[in-house]
């Protein structure tokens, strides 16, 4: 059956006895396929849908799909539907009080080594029940998801301990039955040192970050391991020993590198043939060249970099240079990153960071795949790939990052 969201947010299921094939047409599409045109683009195009899959894009309909049911949509620009690819939505309470306090001259690390920060959020994670959690998440799914994203990562991170790390995970694993949307879930235990291991991070990677990772990937929880490599964090050496058992388990791995220094995470990650290193505003060249040889995605943050008035920005023309592919994501989480439009980190992107609006939307859709490690599944318009397609009250790709603060979906047209 295929799944209509309207701008409202609200579903429509068509009914079982609905076609597999349909064909979307009168569509300006940006395939994000490397056609030689900029986005990919066909003009007067048309997708036909086969199940769950794209059949074919172009200007003209197959001869054997011409009874085939037709949805017209006057012209529109039609793109893939967005992922973003860096999530910690799934979290308790908020930290509004530390906005305050960095408004009165606080930084974010002054915040965190008070005992605020990331520790803030795991107190207020911990002190739900899961059905709670999944209560004060959900608004925050609905309101990316309103926006044409079909495919959302989400970490845990804000338990600290087996169980609630655990319990971090599974409500992500609900709210992809709640909703039409596909969750891919990182486990992140290595994201601060708890106050009961103060000073003992090695025994709290020992005693909890590697048999959570056991218990959490034995109950199925676990799609990528993820890991906080800073001063404020996590050493290098220590993060190593995550991704170690990570290998052991057969698990992708990802990493939060070079945010507010340079450690070489992303080098680090990279010798460990990463799917992405994310945040990278001090990166260097070496760290680039080595991403660039493991085909590890750089995904930026600028929802971060804006929250936290960061002055250096992440190296993007560095990155351009040895060839890495870059990806945006919303970082949406309750201290550095309190951001649920996907379009506003677009725009952010370009404005902050630089990036041609072509980069930014292949950020949010091809890239972002490859982050999550479904380059071959999604993130472009093309046969093969799976029909989750975004269609906007706009003609121009630019419209999607120049605009502030609006919504221009018109509908996601997804498979279920
Ligand atoms: N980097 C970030 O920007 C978030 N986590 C991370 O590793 C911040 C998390 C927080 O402050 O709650
Ligand atoms: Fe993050």
């Amino acid at each position: 059956m295929y799944i209509h969201i309207n701008l409202a947010g609200k579903t429509k299921n068509g009914s079982r006895s609905q076609p597999m094939r349909k064909i979307l047409s009168g569509l300006r599409i940006a395939t994000l396929e490397d056609t030689g045109a900029p986005y990919g683009l066909v003009e007067n195009g048309a997708i036909g849908i086969d199940g769950e899959r794209i059949a074919w894009v172009g200007q003209s309909i197959p001869a054997d799909w011409n009874d085939v049911e037709r949805q017209d949509f006057g012209g529109r620009l039609a793109t893939p539907a967005l992922i973003d690819c860096h999530t910690h939505l799934v979290f308790g309470g908020n930290r509004a009080r530390e906005f305050e306090m960095r408004l009165e001259g606080a930084t974010y690390e002054d915040i965190a080594r008070a005992g605020g920060g990331i520790i803030s959020s795991v107190k207020s994670t911990n002190a739900l029940n899961e059905e709670v959690l999944l209560a004060q998440s959900l608004p925050r799914l609905d309101t990316l998801l309103a926006e044409g994203v079909s495919t959302v990562e989400i970490k845990s991170g804000y338990g600290l301990n087996i169980d609630a790390e655990l319990k971090m995970l599974r409500v992500a694993r609900r709210l992809a039955t709640m909703r039409p949307v596909r969750i891919l879930t990182s486990y992140l235990a290595a994201h601060a040192t708890p106050p009961e291991y103060k000073g003992r991070p090695d025994d709290y990677i020992s005693e909890v970050v590697l048999p959570g990772l056991d218990a959490a990937h034995a109950e199925g929880l676990v799609d990528a391991v993820d890991g906080f490599c800073e001063g404020i964090a996590f050493s290098p050496a220590q993060i190593a020993r995550v991704f170690d058992k990570a290998k052991s388990l057969g698990l992708p791995i990802k990493l939060h590198a070079e945010q507010l220094s340079n450690l070489g995470g992303a080098k680090l990650a990279a010798s460990y043939g990463a799917l992405s290193a994310d945040h990278l505003e001090y990166l260097d060249e070496e760290g680039a060249r080595a991403m660039a040889a493991a085909g590890t995605v750089a995904v930026l943050l600028p929802g971060a970099f804006y929250a936290l008035r960061e002055e250096r920005a992440p190296p993007v023309q560095i990155l351009r240079d040895a060839g890495v592919h870059i990806a945006v994501a919303t970082d949406c989480n309750p201290g550095t990153s309190p951001l649920t439009s996907l379009l506003l980190t677009m725009n952010m992107a370009c404005t902050f960071f630089r990036l041609t609006v072509e980069e930014a939307l292949a950020g949010a859709t091809r890239e972002a795949a490859r982050a999550l490690g479904l380059a071959d599944e999604m993130g472009t318009i093309a046969p093969g790939k799976r029909a989750e397609i975004a269609i906007w009250n706009a003609e121009q790709p630019a419209e999607l990052c120049y605009r502030i603060g609006f919504n221009p979906l018109h509908q996601l047209v997804l498979k279920a």
